[in-house]
């Protein structure tokens, strides 16, 4: 199939590609550069050492044979994304380019309407000119599982059915995301539902739980094919960040109690479903959802695995919790439809964390201890909110976690 992924330079789109071209798909990927901006902004690095999209493009034609098609933009020009639709003739899109850290969106105003403004519009343009080009294009979206929250009921994958006043219907699940950029990718599920009802589009929304790993099959082959590892307080997530933490002998930070509960699953089986998805295109005028992760842990959990695996002492530290999230919650979500399309699960052993903690050793001279440091509060004081007009290029603001009496809302927790 003809497959263009969109945000194909960041840490799943990059070897998306590869594994899609390796399976003998032609594969064009789609990129801004934003995600690399961003670490100029925060001035923060990939552990991993990053070839630049070009190179990484020559070295899997080098390694492969196989030729990539890149293509530089921004998803937010709607005639960058209307010309290059009209140049590659997709029929599929695999669209992961999205602002995707949670506290990026919490820093202040201006970065929470960056986040919506860039992933919104970003979607819509796309919705457009697939319904203008070829509405037979399938796209599948990455969502995530934060759109759910933490109800106290089972999540089930997209849909409830409700019996309301002796009347029933099944209607989208409920929503109640954690962040600014949770809530982005609410408002894009919203409007791709409401596109492939209108307009006859077929859609899949992935909602992906959180992803931890660094290496696949193919970004294997080569250190120039290498995808990026975020270990810092803004883009790394919870098993990445653990993994490093250990080696560089920082106490793990697990934030409040860690009775979190979430869904996770291996960068390898984010791969395999997407190439599923692809393979298994939605119906016309379809909107389904399935949802991507496939084991879920306590971080408290999650803290105690990287300890016992980690040859060393590994100090474990409950610090105050920057973000406004339930602590003790219920926690059972259905993730059965990929698993009935032949998704085979890597679950999460000793054996995965030792590889990760591997990867950090390699390049432990790398690791910034700054940058381990949460710094973004989702609770913001009364001082912030009154300075928050102002929009500096690298924000003041970032790192505006000062705590004052005049908080203001925290109703979980
Ligand atoms: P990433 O930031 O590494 O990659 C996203 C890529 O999209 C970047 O290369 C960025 O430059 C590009 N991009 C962003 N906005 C763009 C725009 N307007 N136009 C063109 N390119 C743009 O993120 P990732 O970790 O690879 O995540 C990919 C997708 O998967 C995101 O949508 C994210 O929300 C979702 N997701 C990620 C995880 C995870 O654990 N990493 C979990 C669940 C869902
Ligand atoms: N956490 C810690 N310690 C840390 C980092 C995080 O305890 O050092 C906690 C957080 O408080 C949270 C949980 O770990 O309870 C997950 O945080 P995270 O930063 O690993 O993940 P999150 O912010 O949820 O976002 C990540 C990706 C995002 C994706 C989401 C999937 O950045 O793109 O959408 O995972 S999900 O969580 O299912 O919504």
């Amino acid at each position: 199939m003809r497959v263009l992924v969109l945000g194909g330079d960041g840490y799943l789109g990059w070897p998306t590609a590869l594994h899609l071209s390796r399976r003998g798909h032609e594969v064009g990927v789609v990129d801004s550069f934003a995600r690399r901006q961003y670490d100029f902004e925060m001035g923060v690095d990939s552990l991993v050492p990053i070839a630049t999209l070009q190179r990484r493009v020559h070295t899997w034609s080098k390694v492969s044979g196989l030729h990539i098609a890149p293509f530089i933009g921004d998803l937010t020009d709607a005639t960058f994304v209307e010309r290059t639709l009209a140049a590659f003739e997709p029929e599929a899109i695999v669209h992961f380019a999205e602002q995707r850290s949670a506290p990026y969106s919490m820093i202040d105003r201006s970065h929470a309407v960056y986040t919506q403004v860039n992933n919104v519009v970003g979607t819509l343009n796309l919705l457009y000119a697939i319904a203008e080009q070829d509405p037979s294009i399938h796209l599948v979206k990455l969502g995530t599982m934060g759109e759910y929250g933490t109800p106290n009921i089972d999540i089930e994958e997209g849909f409830i059915e409700i019996t309301h006043k002796g009347r029933k219907d099944i209607l989208p699940y409920p929503k109640q995301p954690g962040s600014f950029y949770h809530l982005s990718k609410v408002h894009d599920s919203h409007n791709i539902m409401f596109a492939c009802r209108i307009w006859g589009l077929r859609a899949t929304d992935l909602n992906q739980g959180i992803v931890y790993g660094q290496q696949t099959e193919e970004t294997s082959l080569h250190p120039e094919l290498a995808t990026r590892f975020d270990y810092d307080g803004v883009f790394g997530t919870v098993l990445n960040r653990f993994c490093v933490q250990a080696v560089a002998g920082h106490p793990l930070t697990v934030y409040g109690q860690g009775s979190q509960i979430r869904g996770m699953l291996d960068i390898r089986d984010t791969l395999a479903c997407i190439e599923l998805a692809v393979t298994h295109p939605a119906d016309k005028g379809e909107y389904r959802v399935f949802n991507q992760f496939t084991e879920s842990f306590s971080l408290n959990e999650l803290a105690g695995m990287v300890s016992d695996v980690y040859p060393g002492t590994v100090e474990i530290s409950h610090i105050d919790n920057p973000r406004v999230e339930r602590q003790e919650h219920y926690y059972r979500a259905a993730h059965t439809k990929l698993l009935d399309l032949g998704l085979v699960p890597h679950m999460l052993s000793g054996q995965t964390i030792e590889g990760l903690i591997h990867v950090a050793e390699r390049y432990r001279d790398r690791i910034d201890p700054v940058a381990i440091k949460p710094t973004v509060q989702w609770r913001h004081t009364a001082s912030t909110l009154a300075t928050a007009g102002s929009e500096p290029a690298v924000p003041e603001a970032f790192g505006v976690g000062v705590e004052t009496s005049a908080t203001i809302g925290s109703a979980e927790g």
